[in-house]
């Protein structure tokens, strides 16, 4: 084992991009990394600057890819995905809800060699984390409950953005959701595929939807959609 990904799908995100990626190049990992930040046609000047930081990046690390139209976080990661040269693989949101400090803690356990696949649980330390709205709170305890009685599952928290596993096993997947149906997919075929979902958790600091949080009401509908159509898919 020896290279970690970490993607980061960007979708107008000026305000957080360049201080995120900067703690990410910061960070003693155990091991080599590259981080792909995949911009999903912002609109505002989050290519910009990712491109400044992709060209003052002396270590190489960062590798940027932009999509032609607005295509959704799902699609953004797919970009990613595609082009991961590391053995293990990590999705961080480029919005500093998860703090990137806390990925080398999540990634012991695969480097032990004892797990194939850890989701950062939100919900192991908190029943509500700091900053998510009652209402997103309630959302993902229904759906991780959900996900828990349609797949046998015993998760606290489905929606975490901190899902990390070795590449080989990401590779074994065939995902097709384009935006937030990305998370209820990926942890069907997984759960379907019997891989054992290791849990640690993490800190959270939610935002809200004035500093730039998009998922809706509709994403939630999608989700349980998701997870029941999975579930009973040949
Ligand atoms: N909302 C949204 N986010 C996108 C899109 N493409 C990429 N992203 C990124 O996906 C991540 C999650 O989005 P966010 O709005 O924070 O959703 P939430 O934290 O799950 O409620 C962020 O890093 C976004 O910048 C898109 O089309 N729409
Ligand atoms: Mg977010």
């Amino acid at each position: 084992m020896s290279k970690l990904s970490i993607i980061i799908p960007a979708y107008n995100e000026a305000k957080t991009i360049r201080r995120l990626v900067e703690k990410i190049l910061a960070i003693p990992f155990p091991i080599d990394f590259e981080v792909i930040i995949v911009d999903d046609s912002s609109k505002d000047r989050t290519y910009r600057i990712a491109k400044l930081l992709n060209e003052r990046d002396l270590s190489k690390k960062i590798r940027l890819f932009r999509n032609d139209a607005n295509r959704g976080k799902g699609y953004s990661l797919q970009q990613g995905f595609q082009n991961v040269t590391g053995d293990i693989v990590v999705v961080q949101d480029a919005d500093f809800e998860y703090d990137p400090v806390e990925i080398p803690s999540l990634m012991q356990p695969i480097l032990a060699g004892r797990a194939d696949v850890i989701y950062g649980s939100r919900f192991l330390g908190a029943l509500r984390p700091q900053g998510m709205a009652w209402a997103n709170c309630i959302a993902n305890h229904f759906l991780t409950f959900l996900t828990n009685v349609l797949y046998g599952s015993r998760l606290t928290d489905m929606e975490t953005c901190y899902k990390l596993m070795r590449v080989s096993i990401l590779k074994e997947l065939s995902l097709s959701a384009r935006r937030f149906d990305f998370e209820p997919e990926i942890t069907s075929q997984l759960l379907k595929k019997k891989i054992k979902i290791q849990e640690l958790p993490i800190s959270y600091h939610g935002r809200t939807a004035s500093e730039g949080k998009k998922i809706k009401a509709r994403d939630f509908f999608i989700a349980v959609w998701v997870l029941l159509i999975n579930r009973f898919k040949p």
